[in-house]
């Protein structure tokens, strides 16, 4: 594919956050990328495919409005896609955090709703089941589009990679560091309920699968079980988090990651950044 363009597309529905997050991120103030914002759209499916559809890109980054994504976050995409199209050029999807097949969670993202760097970095572009939300990386060409069945805000980062299976397309979750200034959240809206459903009918062949948040299964007994025990821990949830929604460039620097671009002494790194410049 060459150099593939990049595109942004993020669905908010709060300027405040977009604005303290997501626009402080170097490689989007810069404004060197399209980015694509749909504002209070009824459900992520109708506004990423509304964002697929106002953009051209190549590749296109799908991420919530509370991620920033720290200097050189740009670069370091460049090289994950030409890591993974080195051995499958037809991969569909790429994300900072994912599940993959044996259960096990991977992709160095800090979140604020539980104040640590969550998942296990990935050596290589592992495969995952499922992607958390907060970002997802599409190929264009895989001629992957979000399912507008799926009311809400939750399981579509499963969804599309059920998707991509069903179609025998690559989707892998691979080190893209970044800052999730999510925040404690005590419960989820009745939509997650419905998500849970919906996917447990129309992924039935591929059950259980294992997303950020819950294993779906076909008996409504699992998602009580896990209703549950999120409400028995919730105070231990809430005194996990963070303290406040703060500038997210605290929280990278804590992290040292307020510099991602690749060291100038690795080989590889100068011919993507060279590609870059010409
Ligand atoms: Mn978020």
């Amino acid at each position: 594919m060459g150099t593939p363009s990049i595109a942004f597309v993020c669905a908010s529905n709060n300027p405040q956050i977009l604005r303290e997050n997501l626009l402080r991120s170097p490689a989007i103030e810069s404004g060197q990328y399209p980015l694509e914002v749909v504002e209070n759209a009824p459900s992520a499916a109708q506004a990423y495919n509304t964002g697929l559809d106002r953009t051209e890109a190549d590749v296109v980054v799908f991420l919530h409005h509370d991620v920033y994504l720290p200097l050189g976050w740009d670069a370091l995409l460049r090289e994950r896609i030409a890591q993974v199209a080195a051995t499958d050029p037809d991969w569909a999807l790429l994300g900072a955090f994912g599940v993959a097949m044996d259960t096990r969670n991977y992709g160095p993202v800090w979140s604020s709703s539980i104040n640590f760097i969550a998942g296990l970095m990935p050596m290589d572009p592992v495969p995952v089941q499922s992607f958390d939300e907060l970002l997802i990386v599409m190929r264009r060409d895989a001629g992957l589009r979000f399912d507008e069945g799926l009311a809400g805000w939750h399981m579509y980062g499963t969804d599309i990679v059920c998707q991509a299976r069903a179609k025998g397309l690559g989707a892998y979750s691979v080190a893209l560091p970044l800052i999730h200034n999510d925040g404690y959240k005590e419960t989820l809206d009745s939509h997650f309920e419905a998500a849970f459903r919906y996917m447990a009918r129309k992924w039935r062949a591929m059950l259980p699968i294992k997303t950020p948040v819950i294993k779906i299964t076909a008996s409504a007994r699992d998602l009580y079980k896990w209703r549950w025990r999120m409400w028995l821990w919730r105070k231990e949830r809430r005194a996990l988090a963070a303290p406040d929604a703060r500038d997210p460039r605290d929280y990278a620097r804590a992290c040292g990651w307020m510099d991602l671009r690749p060291s100038l002494s690795d080989h590889a790194a100068e011919r993507v950044s060279d590609k870059n410049t010409s």
